[in-house]
């Protein structure tokens, strides 16, 4: 039976990129009726620092984030991975079933870690092996991601498909990454070749969910682009990232095709196309930002969610663990 999986790391302001690329489309699984499990992922967060009082405030937007785009906690499973201790668990047992050569050919660890390699914390490395814990913990069949996952799943198969041959067992579903749409990899607004980050050190890099309608036109008008008008098909969008960029978040945003965006604009120059952008993206993303402040108010039933949900989350990962635990040849004799 398929089982979505899916997580986004609590490590600062959700970004446009996170809600086009991640969020909008949880929701839209949800409402396919497919069973959805969605885990904010603390435990990854802290690979890099995280102070302690903002690491919960951040975790607690990430969930008013999720229930302002429209997912139900009452629907999908929704939860921080640190409160179902399975993960760590599991985790563990795969860092010993995932090769090292593996992890060094991640490119983001590669990005990430540069020529610091030496400084990372471990987790940081072992990264990947914890995430293939959370999809493999649930046998979930399909992981909706960003195009920048998509090594991280193809990974999570290999872990799945080494346990299973070294265990001579058919027991971890390989799972499928699931990248739909337009905005697989929304890019940064000053540069067409980075994607659009949280931890981007420029803010007028990215739209924040939390972004009021000024702050949003504002860096929309100062989006980096080339001086040509909008073409009348997408071929004339070649070798301009930064326009592509801008056309994909649009489409994305309306929920229509490049090709129907560039026919609806044609001729015309960023001079109206971005303010155009700005409404769109303002009426879309404003209900949510109020949604959100309106959930952080009450912080208390922020948690009371997160804590049912782990009930939940957790009910269905501790067989799966018990029963990879006794397959690797674990006493369990309580
Ligand atoms: N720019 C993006 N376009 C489309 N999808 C994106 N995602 C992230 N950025 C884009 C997707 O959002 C989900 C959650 O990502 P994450 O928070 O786990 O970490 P990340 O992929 O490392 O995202 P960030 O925003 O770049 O975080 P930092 O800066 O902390 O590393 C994933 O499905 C991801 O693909």
């Amino acid at each position: 039976t398929p089982r979505i999986f899916s997580g986004i790391q609590p490590s600062g302001n959700l970004t446009l990129g996170n809600y086009l690329g991640a969020l909008k489309r949880f929701a839209e699984k949800q409402d396919e009726g497919i069973e959805t499990i969605y885990c904010l992922v603390d435990l990854h967060a802290i690979t890099v620092w995280q102070d302690p009082e903002a690491l919960k405030k951040q975790t607690r937007e990430a969930a008013a984030a999720f229930i302002a785009s429209g997912i139900d906690p009452a629907r999908s499973v929704l939860f921080n991975q640190s409160q179902v201790s399975a993960h760590a668990e599991l985790g563990w047992l795969l860092n010993c079933v995932a090769r090292m050569g593996w992890m060094n050919r991640m490119t983001q660890w590669k990005d990430k870690a540069g020529k610091n390699a030496e400084k990372q914390s471990l987790g940081l490395f072992a990264y990947p092996s914890l995430m293939a814990a959370d999809i493999l913990l649930y046998h979930a069949t399909m992981v909706p991601v960003g195009e920048d996952q998509k090594q991280h799943v193809e990974l999570c198969r290999d872990i799945a498909a080494k346990f299973n041959h070294d265990y001579g067992v058919d027991f971890f579903p390989a799972p499928l990454p699931l990248i739909e749409g337009v905005a697989t990899r929304v890019m940064s607004l000053r540069d067409g070749s980075k994607k659009m980050s949280k931890s981007d050190p420029s803010d007028a890099s990215r739209i924040n969910l939390t972004d009021d309608a000024d702050t949003i036109a504002k860096k929309f008008r100062k989006a980096v682009t080339d001086p040509e008008p909008l073409p009348d098909s997408l071929e004339g969008l070649e070798g301009r990232a930064e326009a592509r960029n801008l056309v994909n978040i649009y489409a994305a945003l309306a929920d229509k095709t490049p090709a129907e965006v560039v026919a609806d604009y044609a001729g015309q120059g960023f001079g109206v196309f971005k303010p155009a952008l700005a409404d769109l993206a303002v009426s879309k993303l404003e209900p949510i930002s109020t949604e959100m402040s309106r959930l952080m108010n009450d912080p208390a039933e922020i948690d009371r969610i997160l804590g049912q949900g782990a009930e939940k989350a957790d009910a269905i990962a501790q067989p799966i663990l018990q029963k990879t635990l006794e397959i690797m040849g674990m006493i369990r004799s309580r």
